[in-house]
C-alpha cells in the first residue's frame, strides 16, 4: 500500500503534465495565455475572450484564457516565437507572417488572389482552408497547431502625402508592409517602396517620415490611429489576408485529448462568431474614417493595379499554381 502510494505520488506530476484522467477537481487550473496586436474590443480580441469564457464554463473554471492585447507581448513575429517555446499558448496573428514559416500558406498572401472577401470566406470555410490549417499542425518545424481562421477584410493603401488615384500616384511613396518578401515585392511592383516592419513600429514611422504610408483594412487603419496621420485612403484592396489563431505545440502536447478537443471546438465556433463582429466593426470604422474628413478613394476598375503586380505572380505564383486553380474554382 505504502509503495503504491509513493509510486502514485511520484507519477502525479507526469500524469498532470499529460493531462491523464484524474478527477477534474484534482487537475491543475490552467490559465492559457493569449496575445493579439489589437486592443480590447477589436473583433479578434473579443472573439478569443469569448472563447475563454466558454472554456471556463465547460471546465468549471479549470481552463481559462488570459488575454495580452495591444502588442503587450510585442509584434506578431515575437508572438510566434513565444508560442513556439510555450511561453504563450494562443497567438492570433495574420497569415502574412505565418507564410514565412509554412510556405503553402503564402498562397493567401498573393495580391488579388481572391475575387473579394466573400470568396476568401468560402475558401477558408471549405476543404482548402482545412487543408492549409492542417499544414501548420502537421509540420513539426512550425511548433504550432492551427486552430481557426478569422476575418481581416481587404487591405488598402493609405498615406500622408497625396491621394493615390492611379498606380502612378504610388511612385516614390515609402509604404510599410508586413514582414514577408511577397508584400515588399507587391508594393515595389505597384511602384511604391515597400518597407517591411512590425506593427509595433508603424505609428512612429508614419509620424517621423520613416514611411509615408502603410496598408490595412478599415478597422486597423482606425484602431491603430493611423488615420489621424495618413489622410488619404485608397481602396485598392490588393491583399485579402485572413487572420489565424494558432496554439503552441509544446503546450498542446501537455493537454489531455479531451481538452484539445474542447479547444478545437470553441476555436471553430470563434471563426464564425468573429466574422459577425468583423462586419459590424468594419462598418463602424468606415463611418468614423469618412466622418473624420479622410479622403477615401474608390476604384471602379482595379485592373491597372492587378496588371502591375504581374511580376509578383511571375516570381512566386508557379509554386502555388495548382492551389490557385482550386481557389479560383471556388464559387
Ligand atoms: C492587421 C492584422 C494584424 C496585423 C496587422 C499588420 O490587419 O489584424 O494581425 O497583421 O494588420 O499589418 O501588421
Amino acid at each position: 500500500m505504502k509503495s503504491w502510494t509513493r509510486r502514485g505520488v511520484a507519477l502525479l506530476p507526469a500524469a498532470l503534465a499529460l493531462g491523464l484522467a484524474l478527477p477534474a477537481a484534482a487537475q491543475q487550473k490552467q490559465v492559457l495565455k493569449a496575445a493579439d496586436v489589437h486592443v480590447v474590443g477589436y473583433p479578434t480580441v473579443e472573439a478569443v475572450e469569448r472563447m475563454g469564457k466558454k472554456l471556463e464554463a465547460a471546465t468549471s473554471g479549470r481552463l481559462s484564457i488570459q488575454m495580452f492585447p495591444a502588442m503587450q507581448l510585442g509584434g506578431e513575429k515575437e508572438m510566434i516565437e513565444q508560442a513556439q517555446v510555450g511561453a504563450l499558448q494562443f497567438a492570433r496573428i495574420s497569415v502574412g507572417p505565418v507564410g514565412t514559416i509554412v510556405d503553402e500558406l503564402n498562397v493567401f498572401n498573393m495580391p488579388f488572389v481572391f475575387r473579394d472577401v466573400a470568396h476568401m470566406r468560402k475558401v477558408i470555410d471549405g476543404p482548402i482552408g482545412e487543408d492549409l490549417m492542417e499544414k501548420i499542425s502537421s509540420n513539426p518545424q512550425t511548433r504550432l497547431i492551427g486552430l481557426a481562421w478569422m476575418d481581416a477584410g481587404a487591405r488598402s493603401v493609405y498615406n500622408v502625402k497625396r491621394p493615390v488615384r492611379t498606380v502612378d500616384d504610388l511612385k516614390g511613396l515609402k509604404v510599410r508592409m508586413m514582414g514577408n518578401p511577397i508584400f515588399v515585392d507587391t508594393m515595389n511592383a505597384l511602384g511604391g517602396n515597400g518597407i517591411a516592419m512590425g506593427m509595433d513600429q508603424v505609428y512612429n514611422a508614419l509620424q517621423t517620415g520613416v514611411v509615408d504610408g502603410a496598408e490595412n483594412n478599415p478597422p486597423s487603419y482606425d484602431s491603430f490611429g493611423h488615420f489621424q496621420l495618413a489622410k488619404y485612403y485608397s481602396l485598392t484592396e490588393h491583399l485579402i489576408i485572413p487572420e489565424i489563431l494558432v496554439f503552441s505545440r509544446r503546450s498542446w502536447d501537455a493537454l489531455s485529448k479531451a481538452d484539445q478537443d474542447l479547444i478545437k471546438k470553441v476555436s471553430k465556433e470563434a471563426q464564425l462568431e468573429q466574422r459577425k463582429l468583423w462586419d459590424e466593426r468594419e462598418a463602424v470604422s468606415m463611418k468614423k474614417i469618412k466622418d473624420s474628413g479622410i479622403e477615401v478613394i474608390t476604384f471602379a476598375n482595379k485592373k491597372p493595379f492587378q496588371d502591375a503586380v504581374k511580376p509578383v505572380w511571375d516570381k512566386y505564383g508557379g509554386k502555388y499554381a495548382d492551389l490557385v486553380k482550386k481557389i479560383q474554382a471556388v464559387q
